[in-house]
């Protein structure tokens, strides 16, 4: 787990790179019966590629699996065939991402997705569509079409996953209190624990998971000491660790012999370092219960004085009384989470318009952009006569020549749209790749 500087926040984060699968080709072949010499076009459409997905869990509480799986590549959808067989779709790939996981464009930081409900997702790179067999082409005027599309690319883009911990709970206590017995007993956390003051020295955090998939995430921070706001025992920075906790959990060794006191040293330490603290709900934990002495103390002298919080006996080593104190902090914590309000972050998931292209000059011709037009030319089978003539054809119904027309293309000028290059004459343009054109040369 990272943690970032100064910042207040455990901040776990991961790049990825994913990969859709590319859509199958579309096939092109001809029935073949007995006694019918031509039978009519029967290829099949090419299957989408695999799509991927991210997917939000209460399962999960961390990125660090991810960490390990840093290229992710779903199945390309596969070929269709003849007798009319469409190519099987590539299977998509869903990635299970903790509840709160903001998803960004690894190139613009841009915030593409905060997947915060539990099984939201965000489509992060969609499966190239499958390429239409020759059997789709058929037409009244048009009976045997010899060509077929070529399967879409996948998408492929990285992305930075980034999961703030805010823990709900934050431990405080003197040093030796049993701070990090008590994570350690509730978490899967490996803290340092001895028992000589100050072995903790920089924040540790855990998740406690409850039956039912609840959890609950705590810090556990170094013993705080009288005078730790001036500087005393390891200070108070680690303090900002736990500012934006929903719960407070103090912990005292029931052999303490003044508790109150003691609770008083640390409500000071933590007054003098934020406000903020004042306004959180809290609790104390008195602690090493299995210490017969700590036990009797606890009952007859501690657990029927008037406490201003709610107040727990427990012991972190044998797990005695653990168990209610973590329910209770459970509701405490999922009342503060429904309190606060949060922003939701609007996702570009709806439909939006564009249209087909845009047409810019360019000192030798034209540029031309857009999503739609790039797609259909990807998915052309330059070798094919056929295949190109329909492309004329569906960018004529695009109305790209009119747009071009209208912009004065002439004769002769030349028309870029992604790494293509056609040459322009009136309603027809005809492919001229720099790398058509470099093969040329070396023949
Ligand atoms: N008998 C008994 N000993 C405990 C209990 N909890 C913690 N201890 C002991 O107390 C000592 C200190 O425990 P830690 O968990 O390291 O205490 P801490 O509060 O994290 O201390 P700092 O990190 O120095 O602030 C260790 O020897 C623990 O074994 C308990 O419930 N019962
Ligand atoms: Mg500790």
């Amino acid at each position: 787990m990272k943690q970032q500087g100064k910042n207040r926040l455990f901040i776990d984060e991961v790049r990825i790179k994913l990969t859709a699968g590319d859509g199958g080709n579309g096939c092109v072949s001809f029935r073949r019966e007995k006694y019918v010499p031509k039978g009519g076009p029967d290829g099949g459409d090419g299957g989408n590629g695999g799509s991927i997905y991210f997917q939000a869990t209460t399962k999960l509480h961390t990125l660090i699996d991810l960490k390990y799986h840093a290229h992710w590549i779903a199945p390309k959808g596969m070929h269709g065939s003849g007798n009319n067989r469409h190519g099987k779709n590539g299977k998509d790939l869903i990635i299970s991402v903790p509840c709160g996981t903001i998803i960004r464009d690894w190139e613009s930081g841009e915030i593409l997705a905060d997947l915060k409900e539990n099984e939201q997702q965000f489509l992060a790179v969609k499966g190239g569509k499958g390429g239409k067999g020759n059997a789709r082409f058929v037409s009244s005027t048009y009976q045997t079409p010899r060509f077929a599309e070529k399967g879409e690319k996948g998408e492929e883009k990285e992305f930075l996953l980034e999961l703030k911990l805010i823990a709900d709970v934050g431990f405080v206590g003197l040093p030796n209190a049993g701070k990090s017995t008590l994570l350690s007993s509730i978490t899967s956390a490996k803290p340092k624990i001895a028992d000589y003051p100050f072995t903790t020295l920089t924040p540790n955090l855990g998740v406690v998971s409850l039956p039912g998939y609840r959890t609950i995430t705590v810090a556990d921070i170094p013993g705080i000491i009288e005078g730790a706001s001036e500087g005393k025992g390891l200070g108070h920075d680690f303090l900002k660790h736990i500012e934006r906790t929903r719960v407070l959990l103090f912990l005292i060794d029931t052999g303490d012999p003044e508790p109150e006191n003691t609770i008083e040293i640390l409500e000071h330490e933590l007054e003098a370092y934020s406000p903020v603290f004042n306004e959180k709900p809290k609790i104390y934990v008195f602690n090493k219960l299995d210490i017969t002495e700590n036990y009797n103390r606890f009952n007859k002298k501690i657990k029927n004085k008037k406490w201003k919080v709610p107040i727990f006996g427990i012991s972190a080593v044998t797990g005695k009384g653990v168990k209610p104190l973590l329910n209770t902090i459970f509701h405490i914590v999922e009342e503060a989470r429904n309190n606060e309000k949060d922003e939701p972050i609007p996702i570009e998931t709806r439909y939006v318009y564009e249209a087909p292209f845009k047409i810019y000059k360019e000192p030798d011709g034209f540029r031309v952009e857009g999503k739609r037009v790039f797609r259909v030319l990807q998915m052309t089978d330059f070798e094919n006569e056929e295949a190109v003539q329909y492309l004329q054809r569906v960018l004529t119904h695009m109305g790209l020549f009119r747009a071009l027309k209208r912009a004065k293309a002439k004769d002769g000028d030349l028309i870029y749209i992604g790494d293509y290059e056609f040459t322009y004459s009136g309603d027809i343009i005809s492919k001229d790749t720099s790398e058509y054109r470099n093969k040329k040369k070396h023949e």
